[in-house]
């Protein structure tokens, strides 16, 4: 009887074990670019990270000007660029953070002011380059970079 209730009790705590390791979150960090001023860029064009499990991005501004920073499916970087070229007539667009609507964003932040930050979280199950970009107007064609998402071993 003791013996079994030993067992019970390993098998949950290795399962309580392989939970969390399942669910572990992967914390990233990328910056805008704040020397010289208004540079409008990434502080690097590649990040990385593994497919599966949450991943916690921290974007930080240290830059003079707002930006945001949005994660795009594979392959939509121009499409998701012109559709933030396109808010420039929504008199909501700033309301919107400069986040157009679109079936192809993974996630996105809002507005981060100088000298702020902004958490996204999110997960992608499969392995690939997905674009990040700032939509902020004018800035995507140079503000953007890509997650590099591997298999998860
Ligand atoms: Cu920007």
């Amino acid at each position: 009887m003791k013996t079994l209730i030993i067992t019970k009790v390993l098998l949950v705590t290795s399962l309580l074990i392989f939970a969390d390791e399942k669910s572990q979150i992967q914390k990233i960090e990328l910056s805008a670019v704040g020397n010289p001023p208004g540079t409008m860029k990434f502080a690097k064009t590649e990040i990385k990270a593994k497919a599966g499990s949450k991943i916690e991005l921290t974007f930080k501004n240290p830059d003079v000007l707002q930006h945001n920073i949005l994660v795009l499916k594979p392959g939509t970087k121009d499409k998701v660029g012109a559709l933030a070229d396109a808010m420039l007539t929504d008199p909501e667009a700033l309301k919107k953070n400069y986040v157009p609507k679109s079936d192809d964003i993974i996630a996105s932040s809002k507005l981060v002011n100088p000298g702020g930050s902004e958490k996204i979280v999110f997960t992608i199950k499969e392995a690939g380059d997905y674009p990040i970009i700032c939509t902020f107007p004018g800035h995507w064609r140079l503000m953007n970079g890509i997650l590099k998402i591997t298999k998860s071993d």
